[in-house]
């Protein structure tokens, strides 16, 4: 396969998706959220696991627009590894609008950790999907916090349920904050209120800088999408989850579209119908003021309050 071409199979984003009927609170933040390439300006990682579409700034930036939010937390994916060069593009490109989350090797010289944070980099991520990565040194994170600590950055952590028993206390040893990507990644076939689940609640619990993000029922659900185009009910089975941890951690919630949503393999969905998503997860204004602004303003923009 030649350098540019997509994954067998790739889907795209949607080339036109609908203005949500939810108006968001003003200042919303989409909290996780990708560029991809463009390939020939910043290209793949040679170890990727997949080959996407390029996704770019500007069309990062249309689509915050279109959809009523005033900010983006852009998040390196592993597609790019190491090299940061898209995100940062973005950062810079964005007029303090957005803030990024690299990823960042143990090696990683002093003055390119200063740029970073200059660019808008407020935190790192470990990625611990077995699909995405080969391996997730524990001993490379632990190095790279000690890096980032003096910073005031986090960790953000991508895993799948059933890998928490085994990551647990490690994660609760990390001494900087921690944001839990897509829910802990739930089997949401099993019961919300079983030991599964339980245990992610527990974990939650069990420190008061652990961040949750309550994104992705696109990537969560076994009932998937709508059935009829238009129907805006998508995506129930993911609603007991998100909304048990948005009821209980309000302070320390987040949300973002997961643009352009890589790996989805049954669908593609309309980002306006994921906004308007939103109101099963956070039913209450006050509840989406937490969730879209107060939250992610207080972990990425706390000078601007
Ligand atoms: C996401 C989810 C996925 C991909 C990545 O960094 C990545 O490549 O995180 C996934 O495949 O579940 O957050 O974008």
């Amino acid at each position: 396969m030649t350098h540019h071409d997509k994954t067998p199979g790739w889907l795209d984003w949607h080339p036109e998706p609908s203005r949500p009927r939810l108006q968001l609170p003003p200042g919303a933040v989409d909290a996780h959220c990708h560029v991809f390439g463009p390939a020939r300006t910043f290209p793949y990682a040679p170890e990727r696991k997949y080959t996407p579409g390029d996704a770019s700034k500007e069309q990062l930036f249309a689509l915050r627009d279109h959809l009523g939010f005033a900010r983006n937390v852009v998040v390196q994916a592993t597609c790019h590894g190491a090299d940061n060069s898209a995100l940062v593009d973005a950062l810079r490109a964005s007029g303090g609008l957005a803030r990024g989350v690299a990823t960042v090797r143990p090696g990683i010289p002093d003055a390119e950790l200063r740029e970073l944070h200059d660019a808008g980099v407020r935190g790192v991520r470990f990625n611990f999907v077995r699909r995405l990565v080969d391996v997730t040194p524990r001993q490379d994170l632990w190095d790279v916090v000690e890096r980032i600590a003096p910073y005031g950055w986090h960790v953000v952590v991508y895993f799948e349920a059933a890998d928490l028993a085994e990551l647990r206390d490690f994660l609760l040893s990390v001494p900087v904050p921690l944001v839990v990507d897509h829910l802990g990644r739930p089997d949401v076939t099993r019961d919300p209120d079983g030991p599964e689940f339980g245990a992610f609640l527990d974990f939650l619990r069990a420190r008061p800088d652990i961040w949750c993000k309550v994104s992705c029922p696109e990537r969560l659900s076994v009932t998937g999408p709508p059935a009829l185009a238009g129907e805006r009910s998508a995506y129930r089975d993911v609603v007991p989850f998100a909304r048990r941890v948005v009821e209980e951690f309000s302070d320390r919630v987040l949300w973002g579209t997961d643009w352009p949503h890589p790996n989805l393999v049954d669908h593609m969905p309309d980002d306006g119908l994921l906004v308007d998503f939103l109101p099963h997860v956070a039913p209450t204004p006050e509840l989406r003021q937490r969730l879209l602004v107060d939250n992610p303003m207080r972990l990425y923009w706390p000078e601007a309050r």
